[in-house]
């Protein structure tokens, strides 16, 4: 783990002799899996490699800035079927269920090409990948793929800027429990290479759309609360999407945000995804491991931040998630193994 030689040179030299190389992250991107992208290109760049995102989502809108200095293509199966045979090498970046990637996760296992995984969600034992660093240890994508353009000596502004990125956001801002001093430590390099930490801020968090902030209005006067106010959860559907003109774009910490209420314990976010597609998102504020919950629902994730995508409409989702919560708060909190 400690020797960084060992721990990336079988990536190196597979980024080594490729040519064509595709990036991709997980369906509705965040920070971290954009900015490591946003990181890696520059580096893809300066070694003379061809090579093209294709994610299964656009970038979402409170991350607009990033289309100034890089195209983040959306991947289309009908469209850009044929085009995934030229690549000879593919960098999934942030994804712990490979099948996150949409559409383009058949298409990459039926073909030829070499797939790399970096990522810090937990995995399974057997994956689809060729070479991988999972490290559940780190904070972020970002600060492995900082650990690997550390080891190329290549470290500089343009990717400290994606990389200053996908640590900010994975960590809430240097305040999530997944923040540590190598976070900081990786932080303060960034700003040594003359990363503007401001500006990025800003760009982040000072320009959110007003459409987000009525959502959230709405969100907020209709919080429903079990066992004394431990567990909170709200339901985002097609109507109040449309009452508020926002979609799915808008509602990236939704649920960081309502877990933050004084003495909740775990927040969900039930997201109408479609009509029988049911997306719920888990966030704890760190007594009650929520992982393992959202496993049993076919999703995954961190101890304190997980989620699932269910196949089922969200009135059937609402009661089976709300209620298995309850018992799992009850279980980890008083030890009590009730409904
Ligand atoms: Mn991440």
């Amino acid at each position: 783990m400690n020797n960084s030689k060992n721990r990336w040179s079988k990536i190196d030299s597979l980024i080594n002799d490729s040519n064509n190389i595709l990036l991709s992250t997980h369906i509705n991107p965040d920070g971290d899996g954009l900015g490591s992208q946003l990181a890696l290109t520059n580096y893809l760049k300066k070694k003379n490699k061809n090579y093209k995102i294709f994610n299964p989502s656009l970038v979402p809108n409170d991350l607009s800035y990033l289309n100034d200095n890089e195209k983040f293509n959306q991947y289309t199966q009908s469209i850009h079927e044929k085009e995934i045979k030229n690549f000879d090498l593919a960098i999934i970046l942030d994804i712990g269920d490979f099948h996150r990637l949409g559409d383009l996760a058949n298409e990459l296992l039926n073909s030829e090409i070499k797939i790399i995984s970096i990522d810090h969600h937990p995995h399974k034992k057997e994956n689809y990948f060729d070479e991988f660093i999972h490290d559940t240890s780190v904070s972020s994508t970002g600060y492995l793929i900082y650990e690997f353009l550390n080891f190329k000596n290549e470290l500089d502004v343009e990717s400290g800027n994606g990389l200053y990125l996908a640590i900010m956001t994975d960590t809430g801002s240097f305040s999530y429990s997944n923040t540590d001093s190598r976070t900081h430590s990786m932080a303060s390099h960034l700003i040594e290479l003359g990363v503007d930490v401001n500006d990025i801020h800003k760009k982040v968090y000072q320009s959110v759309p007003y459409e987000k902030l009525k959502l959230m209005g709405e969100v907020l006067q209709n919080i429903n609360f079990n066992l004394n106010g431990k567990l909170a959860w709200f339901i985002i559907d097609q109507d109040i999407l449309k009452s508020s003109n926002s979609n799915i774009e808008h509602l990236g910490g939704f649920t960081d945000t309502i877990r933050s209420i004084k003495g909740v314990e775990v927040a969900i976010m039930l997201h109408e995804y479609s009509k029988y597609k049911t997306r719920i998102n888990f966030r704890s504020k760190g007594n009650v491991k929520i992982h393992k919950l959202a496993q049993r629902f076919g999703g995954g994730g961190h101890p304190f931040a997980s989620g699932a995508m269910i196949n089922q409409s969200i009135k059937i989702v609402r009661e089976a998630v709300v209620s298995a919560t309850v018992s799992e708060i009850n279980k980890q909190i008083y030890g009590k193994d009730v409904i």
